[in-house]
């Protein structure tokens, strides 16, 4: 069975608790306190971080190395588009959200940058701009990639419930974000994958 360390806040292993709960398959989740790490944490990622999945002798970190395996592993349904074309493109996105808004999610996470204000409100306004910018895709699809609910809509959406708790105000011109938003919050797999403390988040 697989095992997800996963922290109660924290967007990255929501990502990983998404995932699983989506292929409804047997998993075990177990909540690691960030404030008191145990120490077995350092040694299965040497970043110390959560997520962490392990399954028998296989011990993974990074959230979206971690969802691309259970996808893989247990292919319904399909998260990573089938096609090789479509499949380059996804990784592609995948890699651009950490760049262009998961950098900035990472510095309003760490509590070690609370004390660094100017760095945190130029985080809010890389996120606020860069989700802007999504507006016209989502204006056509119902996901990221289109009719069908993906690996995509599984990494940004963490992002997309913490609005209000990060501070960052979309745009009017981001409406189509919002909807968007909505319609991932409502798959139940995203309600039953929230911890209490994430549901606290969003009013
Ligand atoms: N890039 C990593 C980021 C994971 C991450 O930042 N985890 C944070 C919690 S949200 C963490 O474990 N922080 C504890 C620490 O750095 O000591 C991923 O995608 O899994």
């Amino acid at each position: 069975m697989m095992v997800l360390y996963s922290g109660t806040t924290c967007p990255f292993s929501q990502r990983c608790r998404f995932v699983l709960f989506e292929k409804g398959m047997d998993f075990e989740i177990r909540d690691i306190d960030l404030y008191n790490k145990p120490e077995d944490i350092a040694v299965m990622n040497p970043y110390g971080q959560v997520p962490i999945l392990v399954e028998r002798d296989l011990v993974l970190y990074e959230s979206n190395i971690i969802n691309e395996y259970i996808d893989e592993r247990f292919p319904h349904p399909q998260l990573m588009p089938a096609d090789p074309t479509m499949r380059a493109r996804t990784r592609l996105f995948l890699y651009n959200f950490e760049r262009e808004l998961f950098t900035y999610v990472s510095i309003l996470e760490d509590r070690r940058q609370a004390a660094d204000p100017k760095a945190q409100d130029k985080a809010r306004a890389q996120i606020r701009d860069h989700l802007a910018q999504l507006a016209p895709i989502l204006t056509k699809n119902k996901y990221m990639l289109g009719e069908e609910f993906s690996m995509l809509d599984v990494a940004i959406a963490p992002l997309l419930w913490r609005l209000d708790h990060y501070g960052i105000e979309l745009p009017k011109s981001a409406a189509p974000v919002q909807k968007y938003a909505e319609r991932v919050f409502s798959r139940p797999a995203f309600i039953e994958a929230l911890t209490p403390s994430e549901k606290v988040m969003r009013r």
